[in-house]
C-alpha cells in the first residue's frame, strides 16, 4: 500500500491546509530575495503593494473573469500562443472582450516574466469583468480588469513527485458541461475548491472528481491519465474536463514512446486495475498517482511509461517555446 498521503491534514479557518509539523505542499512561497515583484495592471507595471482591484470587480463579486497558467523554463515560455488562444476562447463564450490583441497578450506575459527577471516561472494572466455595481449585470462594468503575476510555483513536494501521489475520488461531482462548461477556464472555480477542500480534509492531497454518471473526469486542477499496457487513456473532453495544454503535450509526446494513445470513458474500476496513473497541468506538470481510494495502482510506484514521459516531457520543455 502506497504511504505518499498527508495523514494529519486539516482546514484552518480560511480554508488553507495545515499539517502538524509540516508545510502544505500548495502554500504560497516565501517572496524572491529583494522583495520586489512588478505586476502588470491595465496597461502598467506597478510594485505588488499597489496592484489592487475594485471590491466592485466582478471578477472578486462573481467569479466573472477568466484566467491562464502559463510557465516559462530556462527564458523559454512554454506553448504561450496555445495558452493566449485558449483564454482568448475562454472571453469569447462569455462575451468578454480582451482590451489586447493575442500578439499584445504574448508581449505582456514576456515582459512580465523580464521585469522580474524570471527565466523559470509561473505566470498568471487574469481578465476580468471589470468594475460594476452589485448586480450581476456585466453590461454595467465599462472596462475588464487585466492583470498579468509572474512568480514561481511548486504545487507538490520533490517526495510526491518522486513517491507518487495517493489519490481519492470525492462526492463533488465536475460541473456538468450543459450547466458551467470546464472548458471556459474561468475565475469560478468554487466546484474544485469544494472538491479540494474534501480531499484534504480526508488527509490527502488531490481529488478525482467524477461526472454525474459516475465517469472519472479530472482532478481539482489537473487532468487524469492511465496506462494499460501499451496504451495510454484519458477522458474525453465531452465528459466535462479541461482540455490541458499539458494534457495535450502528453498525448503528442505518447507517440515517440509507441504508446496509443485514446481518449476513453474510464470508470473508478478502470483506475483501479491500470497499470500506471498520472495527473498533468501547468502548474503540477507529470506527477505520479501510486494509490486510489486505497487501492495500489500497479507496483505502487512510479510505473516506466510515467517516468519515461516525464523526461520527454523535461526535455520538450528545454527546447521548445517562445523565447524571452
Ligand atoms: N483541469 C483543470 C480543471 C485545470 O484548472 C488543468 C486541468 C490542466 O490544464 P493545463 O492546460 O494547465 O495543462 C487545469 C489547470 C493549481 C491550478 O494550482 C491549476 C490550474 C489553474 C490554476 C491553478 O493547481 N489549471
Amino acid at each position: 500500500m502506497a504511504t505518499a498521503r498527508a495523514s494529519t491534514t486539516s482546514l484552518t479557518a480560511n480554508g488553507t491546509a495545515a499539517a502538524a509539523g509540516r508545510q502544505p505542499s500548495g502554500s504560497p512561497r516565501k517572496e524572491r530575495q529583494g522583495g520586489s515583484m512588478k505586476i502588470y495592471l491595465n496597461g502598467k507595471f506597478v510594485e505588488k503593494s499597489e496592484a489592487t482591484v475594485s471590491v466592485f470587480d466582478h471578477g472578486l463579486l462573481y467569479g466573472d473573469g477568466v484566467f491562464e497558467g502559463i510557465r516559462s523554463y530556462g527564458g523559454l515560455v512554454f506553448k504561450l500562443r496555445e495558452h493566449i488562444d485558449r483564454l482568448f476562447e475562454s472571453a469569447h463564450t462569455i462575451m468578454l472582450r480582451v482590451p489586447h490583441t493575442k500578439d499584445e497578450c504574448v508581449e505582456i506575459v514576456k515582459q512580465s516574466l523580464r521585469i522580474n527577471h524570471l527565466t523559470d516561472g509561473y505566470i498568471r494572466m487574469v481578465v476580468t469583468r471589470g468594475t460594476g455595481d452589485l448586480g450581476l449585470d456585466p453590461r454595467k462594468c465599462a472596462q475588464p480588469t487585466v492583470f498579468v503575476i509572474a512568480d514561481k510555483i511548486r504545487l507538490y513536494s520533490k517526495k510526491l513527485y518522486e513517491e507518487g501521489l495517493s489519490l481519492i475520488t470525492v462526492a463533488t461531482q465536475r460541473n456538468v458541461p450543459e450547466a458551467l462548461n470546464p472548458q471556459i477556464k474561468s475565475l469560478n472555480y468554487l466546484n474544485n475548491i469544494l472538491a479540494k477542500i474534501e480531499a484534504v480534509t480526508a488527509g490527502f492531497e488531490e481529488a478525482i472528481m467524477l461526472s454525474s454518471s459516475g465517469y472519472v473526469t479530472e482532478c481539482t486542477g489537473e487532468n487524469i491519465f492511465i496506462v494499460k499496457g501499451k496504451r495510454l487513456l484519458t477522458p474525453p473532453p465531452y465528459i466535462g474536463v479541461l482540455r490541458g495544454i499539458t494534457r495535450q503535450t502528453v498525448m503528442d509526446l505518447a507517440a515517440s514512446l509507441k504508446l496509443q494513445v485514446s481518449e476513453e470513458l474510464l470508470t473508478r474500476h478502470d483506475l483501479f486495475n491500470a497499470d500506471e496513473c498520472f495527473l498533468t497541468g501547468t502548474a503540477a506538470e507529470i506527477v505520479p498517482v501510486v494509490s486510489i481510494d486505497g487501492r495500489t495502482i500497479g507496483q505502487g510506484k512510479p510505473g516506466p511509461s510515467t517516468k519515461r514521459l516525464i523526461e520527454a516531457f523535461r526535455k520538450v520543455t528545454q527546447t521548445d517555446g517562445v523565447r524571452l
